[in-house]
């Protein structure tokens, strides 16, 4: 089973899905999406109850975009093991639905923060941008509204955009991945941290979406939830009234694209620099995260 004492490695990631689909091959599913930039698997897992029905409903959810916010692909795949491992009670949210995880978007950049202290940071992608610098963000890389605010020009920057929109070969395959899904995708969910934020569309304008409603309702129904569970508080509202302008980034894409539901779930900080919740924190924000998705699935599925 799945450990929440430790993180994982990339490659343990990528194994602990081949593990799944070993040991039960009848109900999950392993793809490999792509390659990034280093050549690293980028594998997408799909969850189904089994009853080889084609055409249904998606949440996708994945984690990672950003190297260093480490809680994020853990939450995933304690999503992932949740579903798969303790699948009879997610009877309904299985029904008319199947979900596909993308545990680490950005596994070059993963690695590169799990090498030393002193690249603990690292954000960005792991491509060089120019003569001195490596990297672009990939929340900035998408082709929507691209470098329309928020991002830097200086590829040294952390918010630096990429040359040009699709620049960076993860978001490419996350771009391609998403719109697979197009009619059946009903939820993009993506794993950030920090800040205990549920942000939905827009990220590159103050106005708001015709739908806002809904998104909002959904959004609340998760951090009603996280609160009713533990306590802990999430704000919700849309990016760049919550947050600030940010375009360029996979949940306006992922709504663009036609998920009606899309969210950013920054999750709590935790240690010295606040990206780094120490191993015996994971365990509780893993499954305080869990209990706010499930929420949220439960509306979506019960609207859409
Ligand atoms: O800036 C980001 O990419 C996200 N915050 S983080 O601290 N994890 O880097 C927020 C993205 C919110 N969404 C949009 N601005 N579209
Ligand atoms: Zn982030």
């Amino acid at each position: 089973g799945l450990s929440t004492e430790r993180y994982y490695t990339h490659s343990e990631i990528n194994q602990y899905l081949e593990d799944l689909a070993k040991r039960f091959p009848t109900r999950v599913f392993i793809k490999a999406a792509g390659k990034s930039y280093e050549g690293r698997w980028m594998k997408t897992i799909t969850i189904t109850n089994g009853d080889q029905r084609t055409n249904k409903n998606v949440i996708f959810i994945d984690g990672g975009i950003h190297a260093r916010e480490w809680i994020a692909p853990a939450a995933a795949l304690y999503a992932i093991s949740e579903l798969v491992e303790n699948f009879v009670a997610y009877h309904e949210l299985l029904l008319d639905y199947d979900w596909v995880v993308l545990p680490v978007v950005n596994p070059d950049g993963y690695e590169y923060t799990q090498l030393s202290p002193d690249t603990r940071l690292w954000r960005k992608t792991r491509q060089p941008s120019s003569a001195e610098c490596i990297g672009s963000d990939p929340n900035r890389n998408f082709d929507f509204h691209w470098n329309e605010g928020g991002s830097s020009s200086d590829p040294c920057s952390d918010t630096y955009g990429g040359p040009q929109a699709l620049s960076e070969p993860e978001v490419v395959v996350l771009r391609d991945l998403l719109h697979t899904f197009s009619g059946r995708g009903k939820m993009y969910l993506t794993l950030h941290s920090y800040g205990n934020l549920i942000l939905y569309p827009w990220g590159w304008t103050p106005d708001l979406p015709e739908t806002v409603d809904d998104l909002h309702e959904v959004a609340t129904a998760g951090s009603e939830a996280i609160y009713a569970a533990t306590g802990t508080k999430y704000e919700i509202g849309s990016s760049t009234n919550v947050l600030y302008v940010a375009a360029g980034a996979s949940d306006d894409y992922a709504f663009h694209a036609g998920f009606p539901i899309s969210f950013t779930m920054e999750l709590p900080a935790g240690g010295p620099n606040d990206f780094d919740p120490p191993p015996s924190a994971i365990d509780s924000i893993v499954k305080e995260t869990w209990v706010g998705i499930v929420a949220m699935a439960h509306k979506v599925v019960e609207k859409y």
